[in-house]
């Protein structure tokens, strides 16, 4: 691990967590570059399963392909947990949907806002980003050895603290709410859900997590663009199968997107109403 970080004391309400697996050991930085590097470097030392890297800020946050996570210090969070799962690297998308389920309920109870999914990484409310997961890996022979999940929340950002540039459509808790919440607080709403959902996960699969998020995907019934393996097409989207892949129709095709972007365009009614107004 980077030794120039300066650890921050650990907050009060994270000392008695009630897990047994997700929280066992927490480190928390003032600021590192991305708690995901710091996360992968002590999993590849041989770091427990459940161990929690948390930064008040982070000066090289990162996305997927190479995108960057806007993460000013005291007002979002960004934490990363490594897991142990004996899973193969297939899997790994239902690992992502299983952070999201757990970001949305503890974002939900926590601060009565009605998030949601965007398969297959977003938690977006009205249309807009509050959370973002990234899921990374090593893995030996397709097994996983271990895994980081990283979770990025804005929480306390006002609009005018975003970047007019390379955060497209943000929003934060307290924008949507107009009210500031602990993010301590939240944190350890996050990490009792997720080990809620880590262990269902671990004993039984993905069938609970499936059903959970047919309450909890925002666009059933949407028309989406997607953009997956370098194609951008259009569609309806069907809903998420049980290999966590995302079903599109496009007319007669029916296609099943495993990796790639999506931007909602349509709601289910507004799409009923272009089919509507086609008609006339
Ligand atoms: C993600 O990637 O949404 C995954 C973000 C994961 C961040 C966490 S923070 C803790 C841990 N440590 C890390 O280094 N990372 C994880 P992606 O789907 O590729 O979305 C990235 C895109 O979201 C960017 O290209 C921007 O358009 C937008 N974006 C960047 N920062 C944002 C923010 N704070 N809020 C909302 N949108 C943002």
């Amino acid at each position: 691990m980077q030794s120039n970080y300066s650890l921050l004391k650990l907050p009060t309400v994270l000392y008695c967590l009630p897990t047994r697996i997700i929280g066992s050991r927490i480190f928390s930085f003032k600021e590192v570059d991305s708690t995901n590097e710091t996360a992968m470097t002590l999993a590849q030392e041989g770091a427990p399963e459940g161990t929690v890297i948390i930064a008040d800020s982070q000066t090289k946050g990162r996305g997927r392909h190479g995108r960057k996570w806007f993460s000013p210090p005291k007002v979002g969070i960004y934490i990363s947990i490594i897991l142990r799962p004996k899973t193969l690297v297939e899997n790994i998308r239902q690992i992502t949907l299983l952070a999201a389920i757990a970001a949305c309920e503890a974002i939900n109870s926590h601060t009565g806002i009605k998030s949601g999914i965007k398969w297959p990484n977003d938690v977006i409310v009205n249309g807009r980003k509050l959370a973002g997961i990234l899921v990374e890996t090593q893995w030996k022979k397709e097994k996983v050895k271990h895994l980081v999940v990283g979770i990025g929340i804005n929480v306390n950002h006002t609009l005018k603290m975003f970047p007019p540039k390379g955060v497209d459509a943000a929003t934060s808790i307290a924008i949507q709410s107009k009210k500031e919440f602990s993010r301590e607080e939240l944190i350890k709403e996050l990490l009792i859900k997720l080990e809620k959902w880590y262990i269902i996960y671990c004993n039984e699969g993905f069938d609970q997590l499936w059903k959970r998020l047919q309450k909890l995907v925002q666009c059933p019934g949407g028309w989406v663009e997607v953009v997956s393996l370098g194609q951008r097409f259009e569609g309806e989207v069907l809903g998420i199968d049980k290999n966590a892949d995302l079903i599109i129709r496009t007319g007669e095709i029916i296609r099943r997107i495993n990796q790639g972007r999506i931007t909602i365009n349509y709601t289910q009614q507004q799409h009923m109403d272009a089919i509507y107004s086609g008609w006339q």
